[in-house]
């Protein structure tokens, strides 16, 4: 298939594009670099060095034989979206070129709204360029669990049916967010929902859980592959800091009593379920929702892995129980569903010591890489 990868450059964006060009799929990574300048503007930076996207691409190339084509374009720049739909015509568009930092959107107020502009102007024009130029592509649209919040009853994959004053309906899943960044996704969430209904186009919308991890098959090739690792109290996750605080050997910072559960996955598990979702095509205006997680933790048993994998490996580290910066539910009910993605095919790779310890060891070999100034949070909700 042909199949853009936009936010190629990213987290998520670059293992995919090496999985889909790995398994004989044309892709073109499109992305504005954007992340490498939040990484300057916050003085952060990949705990893994990561090459520039034209040589990360080239080094590809020499690897497996396979062109990745780039385009250095602005989602919210609806001229060079265009182009990119005209000279590309692709099959699959996997939309990951969003600002993805709670913390980020909640900076101030220019931050917050700059987050909004970049989402969900990004996603309106992706919308307006596949009726304009590419009516059949199916959106692959990057969604988040926190779109859901944590209600006290199962999150179902997208809709509920309501029975209300004697009537029935499948209504989409209440929405209550954690964070401006996270109200964008259900803002992009019910923009594509209406542009199915109204144009006729396919998409499927994945609410991902918290991603961790590093490497998939394809970084692991060459170190000049290697993808990219925050650990900053802005864009680093959960586990990922986890692992790298215990790797310098700084307290592990859970917020608040850790009791927050959410859902998690490996970046191993984000590739193919992108795959699958791309090898699944919506119908013409149909909005497919599928949660994309595989196990759900509290943060405070992340930490509890980390620090006894740490403690195997001769780092020592405490578990801090501090303030949290941010305002959210504790000791909740939590009980999402995810039987699709696992339906079509998906075979989980589950949290192992082994694999928690595959990755601190390469944080472990670039220690000198982490800014401990940046590990404590600094931006707070209220
Ligand atoms: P990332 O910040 O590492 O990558 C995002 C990429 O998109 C960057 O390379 C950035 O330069 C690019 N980008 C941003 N705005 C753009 C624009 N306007 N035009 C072109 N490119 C643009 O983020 P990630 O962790 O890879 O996340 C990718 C997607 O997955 C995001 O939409 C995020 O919300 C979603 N997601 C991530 C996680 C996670 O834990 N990392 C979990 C759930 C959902
Ligand atoms: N947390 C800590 N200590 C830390 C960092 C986080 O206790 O050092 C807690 C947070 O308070 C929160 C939970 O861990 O309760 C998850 O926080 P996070 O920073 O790992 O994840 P979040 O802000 O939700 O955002 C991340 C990605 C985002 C994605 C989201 C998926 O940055 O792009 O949308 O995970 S989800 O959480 O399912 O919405």
């Amino acid at each position: 298939m042909k199949i853009v990868v936009a936010g190629g450059d990213g987290f998520c964006g670059w293992p995919t594009a090496l999985y889909l060009s790995q398994k004989g799929h044309d892709v073109t990574i499109v992305d504005n670099l954007v992340r490498r300048d939040i990484d300057e503007e916050l003085g952060s930076n990949s705990v893994t060095p990561i090459l520039p996207l034209e040589e990360r691409v080239a080094a590809w190339k020499e690897v497996s034989g396979r062109d990745i084509a780039v385009r250095i374009a602005d989602l919210t720049d609806y001229d060079e979206v265009a182009a990119v739909f005209r000279a590309v015509q692709p099959e699959a568009f996997v939309h990951f070129a969003e600002h993805r930092s709670a913390p980020y959107s909640m900076i101030d107020r220019e931050h917050a709204i700059e987050n909004h502009r970049n989402n969900i102007e990004g996603t309106l024009n992706v919308l307006w360029a596949i009726k304009d130029f590419a009516p059949d592509c199916h959106l692959v649209k990057l969604g988040t669990m926190g779109e859901y919040g944590q209600p006290n009853i199962d999150i179902e994959e997208g809709w509920l049916e309501v029975e209300h004053k004697g009537r029935k309906d499948r209504l989409p899943y209440p929405k209550q967010p954690g964070s401006f960044y996270h109200l964008t996704k259900v803002h992009d969430s019910d923009n594509i929902m209406f542009a199915c209904k109204i144009w006729g186009i396919r998409a499927t919308d994945l609410n991902q859980g918290v991603v961790y991890g590093l490497e998939t098959d394809e970084t692991r090739l060459d170190p000049r592959l290697v993808n990219r690792f925050d650990y900053d109290a802005v864009f680093g996750t959960a586990l990922n800091r986890f692992i790298i605080q215990a790797a310098i050997g700084h307290d592990l910072t859970v917020y608040g009593n850790g009791s927050q559960t959410r859902g998690y996955l490996d970046i191993q598990d984000t590739v193919r379920c992108i795959e699958i979702a791309c090898e699944n095509p919506a119908d013409r205006g149909e909005f497919r929702v599928y949660n994309q997680f595989t196990e759900q933790f509290s943060v405070k048993e992340l930490a509890q892995k980390v620090q006894k994998v740490a403690a195997d490996l001769g780092n020592e580290v405490a578990i801090s129980s501090m303030d949290n910066p941010r305002v959210e539910k504790y000791d909740h009910y939590y009980n999402a569903v995810n039987t699709t993605l696992l339906s079509l095919g998906l075979e989980p790779h589950l949290l192992t010591e082994e694999h928690l310890t595959e990755v601190i060891k390469v944080a472990m070999n670039n220690t000198d890489r982490v800014k401990r100034e940046l590990v404590m949070p600094t931006v707070t909700w209220k």
